[in-house]
């Protein structure tokens, strides 16, 4: 025997609640040695800066020590880590990434 349907209409809820993902920061940390234009090519290759954002984001981490590339979910956030570290050392550059909860 089937089970009964609802007669009228069936009214969806509108706006379902959804758990709100976790984000991460990735962080990229200044050092002495990695060129600017390095830094601004892993920001554009990555992150899909624009050379503009790149470069803001570049020169405030050389001023200021630290600085955010971008805010992503757990998996995506190490993937990008992983990704600048194994860049900067293929390269030969000492440069750091790391990530933090937002
Ligand atoms: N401080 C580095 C330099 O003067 C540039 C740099 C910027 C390195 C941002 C790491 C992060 N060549």
């Amino acid at each position: 025997k089937q089970p009964q349907l609802p007669e009228g209409p069936v009214v969806q809820e509108a706006r379902p609640k959804l758990a709100r993902p976790i984000l991460y920061k990735v962080i990229l940390l200044n050092d002495d040695y990695t060129p600017m234009d390095f830094v601004v090519a892993i920001l554009e290759r990555f992150f899909y800066k624009t050379r503009e954002e790149a470069t803001r984001i570049m020169l405030h981490v050389h001023n200021k020590g630290i600085g955010i590339c971008g805010i992503y979910t757990r998996e995506i956030a190490e993937t990008k880590v992983r990704q600048v570290l194994a860049f900067a050392q293929e390269h030969q550059h000492p440069l750091q990434c790391t990530l933090e909860p937002e």
